[in-house]
C-alpha cells in the first residue's frame, strides 16, 4: 500500500519565501500553482507575520483553507546551486482551478529532481553516447558534433528526406512556445524537413483537420462556457480523469446548479436551470458516474454507443434537429454555407442509426432535444466537447465534421454557453514557421522507418515504443536497424572520429538507422539510441504555453536543471551551431549560412525570436508582462495593452466570421461508411474482444515520471485491463491475474481488473504503460490523412499467470466509489 515514508512533519514556508508562478506542466487544463522556495536551514513560524500564508497556524485551519500543503507538494531542490525547500501548491486565485489540485499536479513537488531526498534520480544529467558497447557520459560538444556530422552526411547522401524527425507540438513540459519554435525553426526554416511526425500521431498533420477545414478552430470557447451551458454534449472524453480540474471547477458547478446565479447575471433574458449532460462513450466512465451523482440521474444521458459509430449517431441527431426545425436560421443565413446540402447528404433513418450505434431511437431523440429544443422560446445553449474517443476514433475527419455540423446548425459557436471544442490533451504551445512544404496527406513516418527509409532519426520528447500505433512492429524494426549501427560503431575506437563516422555511414548505407533521443529521463526508444541528450523541463527553465481556453501563462524557472541538462530550445541552438560548423568545414558555406540565427543565450531569446515576432498579438507579450499577470495570464490572441496588462480574447468567432476565404463556416457532407481504416473491419470480425484503451486519473501519459513515483507504481505495478464479470469467468480469471492480449499486430500484457459496469467482450486497457504497452496490438490502419484509430482495436485475451506478487496487495474495488 502507498504511504509516505519518513514524513511526519513539514517545514513552514517563511513570510519571505520566494514565490514563483507555475502552470502545472501536465494536462491541457493548465492549473495555476505557486512554488514557494526558501533556504534549507530556515523555516517560518506559526504567527501570521511569520509564514508565507499570512495565517495563524497555531490554530486548527478551516476545511477549505489554502494555508496547507501535503507531503506530495514538498521537496528539497537546488536553486542557484544551493539546497532550498520547495512547496508547489495550487493557487486559489487562479480562475482555472480556484485552488484545486489533481492527483497528478498535486505531486509536482515530489516529482521534482532532488538529490537531497532521492526523488527522480532517473533524470538524465549528461549527454550520453554509444561507445564501449554501452551508453556513456560525454560533453555537449562531443555529442552534438557527432549528431551534426552524421546528420550532414546523411543529408548529403539522401537529401533532407534522409533525416526523420519526431517532435512534440504541444505546450507544457516537452514543448511550450520556446521549444516548438526552436525545433520548428531548425527543421522548417533552416531545413525543409518533410519526414517529420508529431508525438502522438505518425505524420505531420492536424488531428482535427475536419473542424479546421470548416473554418472552425478547435479551441474556440472559454471554461466559463461550461458553467453557462444548458447542456454539455461530451463525446469520447473522460473529463473527470483527464481534464480533472476543468471538470471539477467548471462542469460540476453547472450540474449542481451552483452556477445559476452566474447564468442569470450574464444571460438575463432567458430561462435557466441547472445544466444537463449527454455523454457519448462506449463504456461507462467514472465521469458518467460523477455526473449522475452531481446532477441527478434525470439530468444525465449516457449514450453507450458501439465503438466507432459516433458518425452515424451525429448524423441521426442532426436529422432530428433539422426535421424539428430546432436550428438557428439567422446564424445559418449570415455566417455559414452549405446547410441544405449537408442535411440532404447526412440524413439517416433513425432505426438504422439505432441498429448501428446500439443506442435506442428514444435516446437519440432525447439527446437531440437536450441539445437543441428551444427553452421558453429561446435558443438552447449547448457546449460540444470532444477528445480522444472521437479524435482517435473511426473515420476521424468526417466524425469531427459531423459534430461541428450540429454545433453550427444550432448556433452554438462563438456564443456564451456554447463552443465546439477539443477538451485537449497537453497544453498547447505551437509556434513554428510554415509547414506547407510537408504536403497533405503528410508522409506516414512510422511506415518509412519500418520500410527501411531514412538514415538518421532525431527524437524530441516522444517515446514511440510505448505510444505509437503498430508499436510492436515499429520497435522490432527500429531495434534491428539501430543495432546495425551499434555493431559497426563497436568496431572502431570511439576517439577516431573520422573512422567512426565512416563506420556509421557504412551501416546506414546497408539499411541501418542512427538515433538521437532528446528527453528528460531514460526512455524505451532511448534504449536503442546512439546519442541521448538531457533536457531541462518546466520549472527548470522559463516556459510559456496556453491551456484549453487559450489562456497563456509563464511558468517561471524555480529550480536548477539536473546536472548538465538544458532547455530544449538551447539544445536546438547548440545543434544548429554545430550543423553550421559542419557544413562550413565541408566547404558548403551557402548551406552553413542557413543555420545562422541561433545565438540565443536564454530560453527568453527563443521566445522573442519566435512567439513575439510570429504569433498573432505576439508583439504585446513579454516575459515581464506575463510574470506580472501571474497564474491568470490572458486568453490568446492578445489584442493590445491596457497599461502594462495584456488584453486578450475571451471567445473566438463572436463576430460570426470564420477561418475560411469567404469567412463563412462551411457545413460538411459526412455520410456514414462503416469502419473506414484499412483492416479494421477484418480485425473486428476475427478477434473477440474490443481493446478500448486510454487513461486513468493517477498516471500522467507514458508514466515517464510516475514510473519512479512510489505512489503510482504501488497502485499500478502493471497496466489494468477492465473486464466484465462474464469475461472474467469465461477466461478463468481472478482479480489481478496476468493476461496476454494478442492479435495479428502483436501482443502485450496486463492485469485483470474486474469491472461490474464493463460490457461483455469490451475491455478497456491503460495505454502507454511501461510494463505493458497497449499500442503493441493497435494496427497500422489510419484514415486518409494519416490519423490513427488507437481506440478501435480488437484482440484475443488469455490467462498467463495467477496474480503476481507485485499486485497482491491491490484493491480491486469498483472505481465508482458511490452511486447516485
Ligand atoms: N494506444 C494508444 N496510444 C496512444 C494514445 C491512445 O489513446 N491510445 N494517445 C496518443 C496521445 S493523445 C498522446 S499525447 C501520445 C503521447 O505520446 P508521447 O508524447 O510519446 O508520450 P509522453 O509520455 O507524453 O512523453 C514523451 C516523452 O517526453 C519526455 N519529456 C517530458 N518533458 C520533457 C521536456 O521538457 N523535454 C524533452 N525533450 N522531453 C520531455 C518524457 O520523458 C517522455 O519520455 O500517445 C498517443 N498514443
Ligand atoms: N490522468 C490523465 N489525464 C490526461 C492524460 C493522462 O495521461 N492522464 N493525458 C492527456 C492527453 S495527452 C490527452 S490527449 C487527453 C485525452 O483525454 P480523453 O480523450 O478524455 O482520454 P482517453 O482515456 O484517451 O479517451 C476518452 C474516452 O474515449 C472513449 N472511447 C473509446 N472509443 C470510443 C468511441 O468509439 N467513441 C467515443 N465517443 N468514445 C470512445 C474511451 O472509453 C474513453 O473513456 O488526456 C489528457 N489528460
Ligand atoms: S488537472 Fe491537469 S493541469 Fe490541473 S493539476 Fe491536474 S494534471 Fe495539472
Ligand atoms: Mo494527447
Amino acid at each position: 500500500m502507498a504511504y509516505k515514508r519518513f514524513v511526519d512533519r513539514l517545514p513552514i514556508p517563511p513570510a519571505d519565501a520566494k514565490v514563483h508562478n507555475v502552470t502545472c506542466h501536465f494536462c491541457i487544463v493548465g492549473c495555476g500553482y505557486k512554488a514557494y522556495t526558501w533556504d534549507v536551514n530556515r523555516q517560518g513560524g506559526t504567527g501570521p507575520s511569520e509564514n508565507a500564508f499570512g495565517a495563524d497556524l497555531s490554530r486548527q485551519q478551516e476545511a477549505e483553507t489554502a494555508a496547507w500543503f501535503s507531503p506530495a507538494m514538498y521537496n528539497i531542490i537546488q536553486q542557484d546551486g544551493k539546497d532550498v525547500h520547495i512547496v508547489i501548491k495550487p493557487d486559489k486565485e487562479c480562475v482555472v482551478n480556484s485552488g484545486l489540485g489533481s492527483i497528478r499536479g498535486a505531486r509536482l513537488g515530489e516529482l521534482s529532481y532532488s538529490e537531497a531526498r532521492g526523488t527522480q534520480q532517473q533524470r538524465l544529467t549528461s549527454p550520453l553516447v554509444w561507445r564501449y558497447s554501452g551508453m556513456h557520459p560525454t560533453s555537449w560538444d562531443d555529442a552534438l558534433e557527432l549528431v551534426a556530422e552524421v546528420t550532414r552526411r546523411v543529408v548529403e547522401d539522401q537529401g533532407e528526406e534522409g533525416l526523420i524527425v519526431s517532435a512534440y507540438d504541444h505546450g507544457g513540459a516537452g514543448g511550450g512556445y520556446e521549444n516548438t519554435w526552436a525545433t520548428g525553426k531548425l527543421y522548417f526554416e533552416s531545413m525543409k524537413v518533410k519526414n517529420i511526425r508529431i508525438h502522438n500521431r505518425p505524420a505531420y498533420n492536424s488531428e482535427v483537420h475536419g473542424t479546421r477545414d470548416m473554418g472552425v478552430g478547435e479551441l474556440n470557447n472559454c471554461y466559463e462556457d461550461a458553467e453557462l451551458a444548458d447542456t454539455i454534449f461530451a463525446v469520447g472524453t473522460n473529463s473527470l480523469e483527464t481534464q480533472t480540474n476543468y471538470f471539477l471547477n467548471h462542469w460540476v458547478p453547472n450540474l449542481r446548479g451552483t452556477s445559476l446565479a452566474k447564468k442569470k447575471e450574464q444571460l438575463p433574458d432567458e430561462p435557466h436551470e441547472a445544466g444537463r449532460i449527454v455523454i457519448v462513450d462506449p463504456r461507462r466512465t467514472v465521469t458518467v458516474n460523477a455526473c449522475e451523482i452531481e446532477a441527478g440521474k434525470d439530468k444525465v444521458v449516457h449514450l453507450a454507443i458501439n465503438s466507432g459509430t459516433d458518425l452515424i449517431l451525429f448524423n441521426a441527431i442532426m436529422t432530428v434537429v433539422a426535421d424539428k426545425g430546432w436550428i438557428d436560421k439567422a446564424f445559418i443565413e449570415a455566417s455559414t454555407s452549405g446547410y441544405d446540402a449537408m442535411v440532404g447528404a447526412n440524413r439517416v433513418d433513425l432505426g438504422e442509426a439505432a441498429k448501428v450505434t446500439g443506442v435506442s431511437v428514444e435516446d437519440i431523440q432525447k439527446a437531440a432535444a437536450w441539445i437543441a429544443e428551444p427553452k421558453g422560446g429561446k435558443r438552447r445553449r449547448t457546449m460540444f466537447a470532444y477528445e480522444k474517443g472521437l479524435i482517435w476514433g473511426n473515420d476521424n475527419y468526417r466524425t469531427n465534421q459531423a459534430l461541428v455540423n450540429i454545433a453550427l446548425a444550432t448556433g452554438n459557436v462563438g456564443r456564451p454557453g456554447g463552443g465546439c471544442v477539443r477538451m485537449g490533451g497537453h497544453q498547447e504551445g505551437y509556434s513554428r514557421p510554415s509547414d506547407a512544404h510537408v504536403g497533405r496527406p503528410a508522409a506516414y513516418v512510422d511506415q518509412l522507418i519500418i520500410n527501411g527509409k531514412g538514415g538518421i532519426h532525431h527524437i524530441w520528447g516522444c517515446d514511440h515504443f510505448k505510444t505509437t500505433l503498430n508499436a510492436s512492429e515499429f520497435r522490432n524494426v527500429y531495434k534491428q536497424r539501430t543495432d546495425m549501427v551499434k555493431y559497426a560503431m563497436a568496431k572502431v575506437p570511439y576517439g577516431d572520429r573520422a573512422a567512426m563516422i565512416e563506420a556509421i555511414m557504412g551501416a546506414i548505407k546497408a539499411g541501418g538507422l542512427f538515433s538521437v533521443d532528446v528527453d528528460i529521463v531514460p526512455t524505451k526508444i532511448g534504449e536503442d539510441a546512439h546519442v541521448v541528450l538531457p533536457a531541462a523541463t518546466a520549472g527548470e527553465a522559463n516556459l510559456t504555453s496556453m491551456n484549453g481556453e487559450r489562456r497563456m501563462r509563464l511558468t517561471e524557472r524555480y529550480m536548477d536543471p539536473p546536472g548538465q541538462s538544458k532547455p530544449d530550445s538551447l539544445i536546438v541552438a547548440g545543434l544548429a551551431q554545430k550543423l553550421e560548423a559542419s557544413w562550413r568545414k565541408a566547404g558548403k558555406p551557402e548551406i552553413a549560412d542557413r543555420f545562422k540565427g541561433y545565438d540565443w543565450k536564454t530560453e527568453e531569446d527563443a521566445f522573442l525570436d519566435g512567439y513575439a515576432k510570429h504569433e498573432k498579438g505576439g508583439q504585446f507579450v513579454t516575459y515581464a508582462r506575463l510574470r506580472a499577470m501571474g497564474t491568470n495570464g490572458f486568453q490568446e490572441p492578445a489584442t493590445g495593452l491596457d497599461g502594462d496588462k495584456i488584453v486578450g480574447t475571451k471567445r473566438l468567432f463572436t463576430d460570426g466570421k470564420f477561418s475560411t476565404d469567404d469567412k463563412k463556416a462551411h457545413f460538411a457532407a459526412t455520410p456514414w461508411r462503416g469502419l473506414q481504416a484499412e483492416g479494421k473491419q477484418a480485425e473486428k470480425d476475427k478477434y473477440p474482444f474490443l481493446i478500448n484503451n486510454g487513461r486513468t486519473n493517477h498516471v500522467w501519459q507514458s508514466a515517464y515520471l510516475d514510473q519512479k513515483d512510489e505512489f503510482v507504481v504501488d497502485r499500478w505495478p502493471l497496466p489494468f485491463i477492465e473486464l466484465s464479470a462474464a469475461d472474467m469467468t469465461e477466461l478463468g480469471l481472478k482479480a489481478g491475474d496476468l493476461v496476454e492480449v494478442f492479435n495479428g499486430n502483436g501482443s502485450t500484457q496486463a492485469m485483470a481488473y474486474p469491472t461490474p459496469t464493463a460490457k461483455p467482450k469490451q475491455a478497456f486497457m491503460l495505454f502507454a504503460y511501461p510494463t505493458g504497452v497497449q499500442g503493441n496490438v493497435v494496427s497500422k490502419g489510419v484514415n486518409e490523412l494519416v490519423i490513427p484509430n488507437y481506440k478501435q482495436t480488437w484482440a484475443s485475451i488469455r490467462k498467463i499467470a495467477d496474480a503476481p506478487e507485485s499486485v497482491r496487495h491491490l484493491t480491486f474495488k469498483s472505481q465508482e466509489s458511490r452511486q447516485a
